[in-house]
């Protein structure tokens, strides 16, 4: 039995890759000094999976950005707008195929950024994960070359130190699937013209001493074509024959392979890995139907949760396999790359004692590993595979994690159908009775510039600088200064510009009970980007309010409506980590109730008007469409038990980013907000036929405004788009207001923006006036 890692975090304990990128990119460091940091990291976690006693330590699973544009960049796939002319592509073209190259081309914002000079590739997540890689961009007579041989440079540096790596790449049939083809080709039919390179690429490494290559495929655990399919068999039957005395080792991770299992099974390689965490029951079936000949890698350890493990379940289920397939071919290892959870828990002092010692870092991952190593090699080590059984035990068992009043409340819900008093059709006039807004009503989406001096104050308040006095009475400053000029330009429906918050999961997570937060529990979201996701450890629930406190100060300072706004649960939910001993779904529900809580103080404190975004709800799709309705049906349900406990005429809103929805249109429908506000002005409200398709009722705000990029849109391009959306939308049923929130922007940027945007409305709802 060998025990195996299959990628490690790269962002660095405290960043440090993070903070070299960002000088590099700011012109205070210079190239030399960023690789230098880039090199000291690769070496430290070389040597800490070493110093763990990991047997088989990947190469290569190290990135300036992302590896995906990695891959690209490798193979050749650099498109022609950067200025690249064969031979090794320079840092710079790849920083410029990551963020743009206009010097001014910042990733502020979750999203590509299209600035003047060359546009930032799409971004987009990286399967089901909260990590965004890039999407390479290939065409019809796509060439690829081997520009630098990365893995083969990766294992080398490795080897100087005395260390002996298995080189990580990304697999050809993977790489195909996540690209995008600028014209109408498909990109997996180039598969052909790229297995030379890995051809090439895997025989260099042979020449070079490497005895096995870990080949990431998770594409084998999605819904694939036929052509798909048949592209692996292709693809395999060429790279074992280029290197047929390297060990090629399948990886897939993220889910089960399904009736993906047969084709890998069938292919000429040495070796399998499966996620075992996110497998479901198929561990017996792998081990009944795999070739004697091929390793098992059992990816046992949850690369994408954040708890220690019950090392004695897990050896129990390891001692199955053995029994039958014996120890030789046997591999214990990550679910998946590592690069999804922190790095170390020994960093959060600040944490209690008893929440830490249930948690598992990268680094403590891999002590679970190599610890269930050595109680098959060296036998040892029992008691603290009963220790780790305990600590299980004990978490599960604890009055920390369990909330009678919540669970009695869940129990009170079950199946009891969330719905509004009255259907949409009567709320309407109802709604529009009360508000007496004019046609076209204007609004933003919530937040407004986090400006240096908010984000400073924060700090300063964080580390005890500034008393909660103060740092209020600033907040308050800030607050009144937003309602002002909101209605000074004259917008219909106002917000309180969320100053006092730091990001919208984080805002509410440290309200809740059963939620927990880490100082420097930092995980790669893109490129130098990180989050620190919440631990969602015991039930939810919200013992205070949470919002009603700067919904009135701000309400109190205007006439105008003024949006209550929160986190939907399904959000909260998929950018966290989240408790494992219940599942997703009602955990959802948890939370759900905490925000209907919210939702109905801020009713009663007033709101006429509350929203409720939900901009992750998309994200948490499944990645096989037959898991779709059932995420859906509980989604839905979720965001309705949140929404539903109000009057007829109090107005929910909510706000999903960017979006496709014809394919979950009906669950948007379900969701019955009274009106949703959505991300379309860079698709020309294209995004809008699929609500017009199906006859959507509600009232829709389609964004006029494209809020990640600086630039400012003048009256007559949001009056065009406007006039788009009209051609799709009822008058009645038309909202204007920006595509997303505006806290990445400056306020020098949002300010004309706006005044353009209700100026554009004014001038349209002036031609309705006259055509009559
Ligand atoms: N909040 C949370 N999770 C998220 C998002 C969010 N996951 C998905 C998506 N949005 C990711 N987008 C971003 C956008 C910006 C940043 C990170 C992820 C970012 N991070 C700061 C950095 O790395 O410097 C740190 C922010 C902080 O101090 O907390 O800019 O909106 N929960
Ligand atoms: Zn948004």
């Amino acid at each position: 039995i060998k025990t195996a890692n299959l990628g490690f975090p790269r962002i660095g304990r405290h960043r440090e890759l993070k903070f070299a990128l960002e000088s590099y990119w700011a012109g205070k460091t210079d190239r030399a000094a960023l690789l230098e940091t880039a090199r000291t990291l690769r070496a430290d976690h070389w040597r800490l999976q070493r110093e763990k006693g990991i047997d088989i330590i990947p190469s290569n699973d190290f990135s300036f950005y992302d590896h995906v544009l990695d891959t690209a960049v490798m193979v050749g796939a650099v498109p022609p707008v950067y200025g690249w002319r064969g031979g090794p592509v320079d840092l710079d073209v790849y920083f410029a195929m990551a963020r743009g190259s206009s010097g001014n081309g910042h990733a502020d914002c979750g999203h590509a950024h299209h600035a003047a000079g060359a546009a930032a590739l799409e971004m987009t997540k990286w399967f089901d994960t909260n990590y965004h890689y890039m999407v390479p961009e290939l065409k019809a007579d796509q060439r690829f070359e081997l520009t630098s041989n990365r893995p083969l440079e990766a294992f080398l540096e490795a080897k100087t130190l005395g260390i002996h790596t298995r080189p990580v790449i990304l697999g050809p049939v993977t790489f195909l699937t996540l690209s995008k083809a600028l014209d109408d080709s498909a990109p997996i039919d180039l598969l052909e013209r790229l297995l030379p390179v890995y051809v090439r690429i895997l025989s260099e490494l042979a020449d070079a001493g490497v005895d096995s290559v870990q080949v990431d495929e998770p594409a084998l655990v999605l819904d694939l074509s036929d052509k798909e399919r048949q592209a692996f068999a292709l693809a395999y039957k060429a790279l074992a024959k280029a290197a047929p005395n390297l060990k090629l080792v399948l990886a897939t991770y993220f889910g089960p392979l399904g009736d993906n299992l047969d084709i890998a099974l069938q292919l000429p390689v040495a070796g399998l890995h499966f996620d075992l965490v996110r497998g479901g029951s198929t561990l017996e079936d792998i081990v009944r139907r795999a070739p004697a000949h091929l390793a098992l890698s059992l990816g046992i350890i949850d690369g994408r949760n954040i708890w220690r493990s019950d090392l004695q379940a897990i050896a129990s289920r390891i001692a199955a396999v053995v029994a039958l397939r014996g120890e030789a071919d046997v591999v214990i290892a990550p679910s998946c790359s590592l690069l999804h959870v922190p790095i170390d828990i020994e960093l959060e002092t600040a944490l209690d004692d008893e929440l830490r010692c249930w948690l598992a870092f990268a680094t403590q991952k891999l002590d679970e590993i190599a610890l269930l190593g050595r109680h098959f090699t060296a036998g040892d080590d029992a008691s603290s595979l009963t220790a780790s059984q305990q600590t299980m035990h004990a978490r599960l068992t604890s009055v920390r994690v369990h909330d009678p009043l919540v669970q009695g409340r869940l129990h009170e819900l079950r199946g009891i159908e969330q719905r509004r008093q009255s259907p949409f059709s009567a709320r309407q006039p109802i709604q529009h009775r009360r508000f007496k807004l004019p046609a076209l009503p204007t609004t933003t989406i919530g937040s407004f510039p986090q400006t240096a001096e908010v984000r400073k104050a924060r700090s300063m308040h964080d580390k005890g600088e500034l008393s909660y006095v103060d740092y209020e009475a600033f907040l308050e400053k800030e607050t009144a200064a937003a309602i002002r000029w909101q209605e000074e330009i004259g917008l219909d429906v106002l917000v309180h510009g969320e100053f006092e918050r730091n990001d919208m999961v984080q805002y509410f997570g440290e309200q809740l009970s059963g939620f927990a937060f880490t100082k420097l529990g930092w995980v790669q979201s893109y490129g130098s980007r990180c989050v620190r996701p919440p631990i969602i450890y015991g039930d939810v629930a919200r013992p205070n309010p949470m919002t009603v406190r700067w919904w009135k100060y701000a309400q109190s300072m205007t006439d105008r409506p003024l949006k209550g706004m929160l986190t939907g649960p399904v959000t909260i939910l998929n950018w966290s980590f989240v408790r494992d001993d219940l599942p997703r779904e009602t955990v959802c529900r948890q939370i759900a109730l905490a925000i209907r809580d919210e939702v109905h103080d801020l009713e009663e404190a007033g709101a006429a008007m509350i929203q409720i975004d939900e901009a992750a709800l998309r994200e948490g799709l499944p990645l096989r469409r037959a898991d779709w309705a059932h995420y859906l049906a509980w989604a839905v349900e979720c965001f309705r038990i949140s929404s539903s406990d109000v009057s007829d005429e109090t107005q929910i809103h909510t706000h999903m980013c960017y979006s496709q929805f014809n394919d979950i249109m009906e669950a948007i429908a379900a969701m019955d907000a009274d009106v949703i506000s959505i991300e379309t002005s860079r698709s020309r409200m294209e995004l809008l036929d699929a609500f017009v398709e199906r006859d959507y009722p509600n009232e829709i705000g389609p964004g006029v405004y494209d809020i990640h990029s600086p630039r400012i849109p003048s009256i007559e391009e949001m009056g065009t788009l406007l006039s788009l959306a009209r051609e799709r939308l009822t008058d009645g049923q038309l909202w204007v207001n920006p595509d997303c929130g505006l806290k990445t922007r400056k306020w020098d940027e949002v300010k004309p923006a706006l005044a353009n945007m209700v100026a554009a409305a004014a001038k349209l709802r002036l031609e309705l006036a006259r055509n009559g």
